[in-house]
């Protein structure tokens, strides 16, 4: 085994100095070795048999302003989705009370949009603070953010902010043209400045080179400190879209990718998000094997299907997993 999984102890200090080479070594591994590590490394660092469940919700669907090419909620394609405003506070806050009865312990907000606009704060912030009274945690995606925005979303009793930087940084051009990478780490820089947890990932399957993958890993791995929760989300190809004639990506590179993570970020929560309605209960059991710890339920993500709730119960029940009951760090 190579020396960098043979020592498990070394691995759970979270470290940001990662080559990527050193990524690249763990990502190639042989898979007995990469699995065995991520498992270990997995089992020190969090609950063995527990996954937390989120539910998403979009907020405010279609019309974006940016062109990412994996998008369903982009102006620039036409997928025939239908664009709508965003909802009224009411009907977001019924919806979390139904996620939260149906046994959900975060619950994660959507919006369409390019940034926030400063007509749309308040709403989000009676969103935020709504959902926090009910006792789960908080969590919204709202696109770029200035430094007074975070602050008013934390104030608002916001846990985490997702942004993902998608992909490596040299593949970013090729999937959006529309604002750069800097741009993410930006935002994320306020959204850390303002004491919000840092929800971070990407998406593989795109069609990317393996190597994008790994320096995925890598920049978020070096992110200091690491983002509590990593997002990986696989493809969902969507029909005139860029990106919607990409191959799906080949089961075990899309594990690979979730154990390079678990070793690499060892702390943090590692969602494994878009994608699993395509994919089979036995790579969801290798996904948790490798170190997945959280996964999005209900039938739609934010515009694209999810698994219904009682297959996710029924592959919990088959594996012996439970629900996470408390709030994970
Ligand atoms: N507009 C905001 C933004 O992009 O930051 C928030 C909403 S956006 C839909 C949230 C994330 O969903 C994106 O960053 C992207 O990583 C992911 N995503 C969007 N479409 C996807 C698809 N077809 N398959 C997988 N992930 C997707
Ligand atoms: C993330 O990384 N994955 C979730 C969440 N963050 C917001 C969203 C996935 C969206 C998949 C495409 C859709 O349903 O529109
Ligand atoms: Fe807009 Fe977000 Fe979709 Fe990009 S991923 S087009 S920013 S909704």
């Amino acid at each position: 085994m190579t020396q960098l999984l043979n020592d498990i102890d070394r691995l759970l200090t979270p470290r940001t100095d990662w080559t990527r080479e050193e990524a690249a070594e763990i990502y190639r591994a042989p898979f007995n070795d990469l699995i065995f590590a991520a498992q270990s490394v997995h089992r020190k660092c969090h609950p063995a048999n527990q996954v937390q469940t989120s539910q998403l919700l979009s907020i405010k669907t279609g019309g974006c302003a940016e062109d990412c090419g994996y998008c369903n909620q982009s102006a620039h394609f036409d997928t025939g989705l239908k664009a709508s405003k965003l909802m009224p506070v009411d009907e977001v806050l019924e919806a979390a009370q139904k996620a939260k009865d149906g046994g959900a312990t975060r619950f994660c907000m959507g919006a369409a949009w390019r940034e926030l606009k400063a007509r749309d704060e308040d709403a989000i912030c009676d969103m935020i603070s709504g959902v926090k009274a009910m006792g789960m945690e908080t969590c919204v995606t709202l696109g770029m953010l200035e430094d007074d925005q975070a602050k008013k979303l934390r104030e608002a009793g916001l846990d985490y902010y997702n942004h993902n930087i998608d992909t490596a940084p040299e593949d970013y051009g090729r999937v959006i043209s529309t604002r750069t990478y800097q741009d993410r780490l930006d935002t994320l820089e306020r959204v850390r400045g303002a004491g919000i947890h840092v929800c971070t990932g990407g998406i593989i399957g795109m069609g990317e080179p393996e190597t994008a993958r790994i320096g995925l890993i890598a920049e978020l791995a070096n992110m200091d400190p690491h983002p509590e929760s990593v997002p990986i989300n696989h493809l969902v190809a969507v029909e005139n879209t860029p990106l919607g004639d990409s191959k799906p990506l080949d089961a075990i590179d899309f594990v690979r990718t979730i154990a390079t993570a678990r070793i690499m970020m060892p702390k943090s929560m590692a969602r494994l998000s878009a994608g699993r309605e395509g994919m089979s209960r036995e790579t969801q059991a290798l996904c948790f094997l490798a170190g997945a710890n959280s996964i999005f339920v209900g039938e739609e993500l934010l515009t694209t299907p999810n698994p219904e709730k009682h297959e996710d119960f029924d592959l919990f029940k088959t594996l012996g997993i439970e629900p996470m009951t408390m709030p994970a760090e």
